[in-house]
């Protein structure tokens, strides 16, 4: 099978989906660093690979596939046995309302180039920046608890085996501790986080581990 290719940055959480995704199926790739802070991403090269100038594509199978969600999804499809979706369409439904109530919900509005935008036009300084961070981080991380609290989450949000839906939670924990938004009182989210962060699958994709020299 051909090499797969992550075209990745390290503080991406959208990336971060992606080498967990990968780390947790077992699967071998190597990164290419697009340095989002010197415009990597929009030049002519890689906007052949991911039109929307955005973090992260994957080569594989002599394709380019984009989005993060797409990408995990069409390895749990193509490789079966290492699928990182339930069996059952109701548990892959689950996983999905998960996945999407942070990858679609929380993520893009507070994406950077959103957050600067909202900066620029409010004229006001980072503590705009993080105020807003702070509040749409937790009202999202208040809802994915909600969505946990159903009574089929097990060890992590889906049962007691690790899946897509922990792929995106645990990025989007990352990027709230940056921004300094809490949710210690959110007892499923934070059992899961401890959970994750056990497994060195979730380890090896961490940010600071994969930060270029
Ligand atoms: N929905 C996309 C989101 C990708 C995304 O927003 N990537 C960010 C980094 S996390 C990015 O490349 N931002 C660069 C920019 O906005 O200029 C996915 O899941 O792959």
């Amino acid at each position: 099978m051909a090499d797969i290719i992550l075209y990745d940055y390290w503080r991406s959480s959208a990336s971060y989906r992606v080498r967990i995704a990968l780390n947790l199926m077992g699967l071998v790739y190597k990164a290419s660093f697009i340095n989002l802070l010197t415009g990597q991403h929009k030049t002519l090269e890689y906007l052949k690979k991911q039109p929307q100038g955005i973090v992260p594509a994957i080569d594989v199978d002599g394709q380019t596939i984009t989005q993060s969600l797409a990408i995990i999804e069409y390895f749990s499809q193509t490789r079966p046995d290492k699928s990182l979706l339930p069996n059952d369409a109701l548990g892959i439904a689950r996983v999905r309302s998960i996945s999407y109530a942070i990858a679609i919900e929380i993520h893009p509005i507070c994406n950077l180039s959103v957050v600067d935008h909202i900066e620029e036009i409010t004229g006001g300084g980072i503590e705009v920046k993080t105020a807003w961070m702070q509040c749409f981080i937790r009202k999202g991380l208040v809802d994915v608890e909600t969505y946990l609290s159903d009574g089929m989450s097990g060890k992590f949000c889906h049962s007691d085996t690790p899946g897509m839906a922990d792929c995106c939670l645990i990025p989007q924990l990352y990027n709230a501790a940056r921004w300094g938004a809490n949710y210690d009182d959110l007892a499923n989210i934070c059992r899961i986080e401890q959970a994750c962060n056990e497994l060195p699958a979730f380890q090896k994709a961490h940010p600071e581990a994969n930060k270029p020299d």
